[in-house]
Parts: C-alpha cells; sequence; structure tokens
C-alpha cells in the first residue's frame, strides 16, 4: 500500500491534470489510429491457398500483396480450410528455404486475423509441400505516419512533474495512475 501525502497532491494536482489531459489525449489518438487499420483479405477471392494445386498462378499470392498498400497495424486476414492448411509466420530465412521448423507465430483456426508489424514480415503455409508449392508471401507496411522509420511508441510517463521542483513520490503515483489509465482504456479498445 503506498502512501499518498495529502498536502503535495493537492501542490502537485495541476501537473496531474495535465498529465491526465495528455492520456486522454492520446488514448483518442489511438481509438483513430485502431479505426483507421484497413483488412486485407489475404489472397483476395482465392484466399489462402496453395496455387500448384488450386489452378492458381505460382505467385498469386505476392502478386495481391505487392498490390496491396499495408499500414503497420493493418489486419491480414487469412481464410482458409485449417485441415489442409495452416500460417506460420517465419523470418526471412525460413521465408526464403520454407522452413517450418522455427515459426516466430503459428495460426491454425481458418479465421486468423493477424496484425501487421512494421516493415517486411514473412508468412507461408506449414503443410508439406505447399510453401514450396507457391504459398508464401511477405508484406511491407509502411509506419501510420506514412514514413519509413518505425511508428512513434506510446510513451505514458509525462515530463512536467519531473522537470520541476515538485515531489518524486508524487510524480510517481501521478504517472503509475497515467499508466493505469492508458492500460486499462487500451485494453478495452482491444477487446471492444
Ligand atoms: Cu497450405
Amino acid at each position: 500500500m503506498q502512501h499518498f501525502p495529502v498536502a503535495k497532491m493537492a501542490r502537485g494536482s495541476s501537473a496531474c491534470s495535465m498529465a491526465m489531459a495528455m492520456a486522454v489525449v492520446m488514448l483518442l489518438a489511438m481509438a483513430m489510429a485502431v479505426n483507421a487499420s484497413s483488412v486485407h483479405m489475404v489472397g483476395g477471392t482465392n484466399k489462402w491457398n496453395t496455387p500448384s494445386v488450386n489452378d492458381l498462378p505460382t505467385d498469386y499470392l505476392q502478386t495481391w500483396a505487392n498490390n496491396q498498400t499495408f499500414v503497420t497495424g493493418d489486419i491480414l486476414n487469412f481464410v482458409y480450410t485449417n485441415t489442409l492448411h495452416d500460417v506460420l509466420v517465419v523470418s526471412n530465412s525460413s521465408y526464403s528455404s520454407c522452413s517450418t521448423s522455427v515459426p516466430l507465430k503459428t495460426y491454425t483456426t481458418g479465421n486468423d486475423s493477424v496484425i501487421v508489424p512494421f516493415d517486411v514480415s514473412y508468412y507461408i503455409c506449414g503443410t508439406f509441400g505447399h510453401c514450396d508449392g507457391g504459398q508464401k508471401m511477405f508484406v511491407t507496411a509502411t509506419s501510420p505516419g506514412g514514413g519509413t522509420s518505425p511508428p512513434p511508441v506510446a510513451t505514458p510517463t509525462t515530463t512536467p512533474a519531473s522537470t520541476a521542483h515538485r515531489d518524486r513520490n508524487l510524480a510517481a503515483s501521478c504517472g503509475f495512475v497515467v499508466v493505469a489509465l492508458v492500460a486499462s482504456s487500451f485494453v478495452v479498445l482491444l477487446t471492444s
């Protein structure tokens, strides 16, 4: 249980309010970013399939990917028959060699929503022979700002409390409240 000195709390309350306000603004920005993310149905109408056994061009998945514009945080929707296929997120080298031994992540439901990370990410099917048959693709995502640099990381810490002659404990408690507020709201955003 942490002790909050009431007098100091009152003295620094404006800084705390400012931090709260900043947190709210940041959450609104996050909400807008969430709403702005696009959902991409992988492979278009052909979905996530093995080209070589479905009479599709061998590179149809990559062709599809190349014609999409991906922004970090967008959703890749993989739809497939999960008794035949799955989705492995893999490294560049595993992608190149169609290695299924050390996937970064595995999806198996047949209707998977995968959040596109910044920069290049690689996807292959783990069923034997499917990646070699062309069931593989990579996507390149820009940052939400449209640049080539990584997206800004949300930093819930606030500077006003730490720069002035304010009580360190108050700054810490205030920061904790703001972080908790941001974290809980983010969870609500994700689960809504
Ligand atoms: Cu497959």
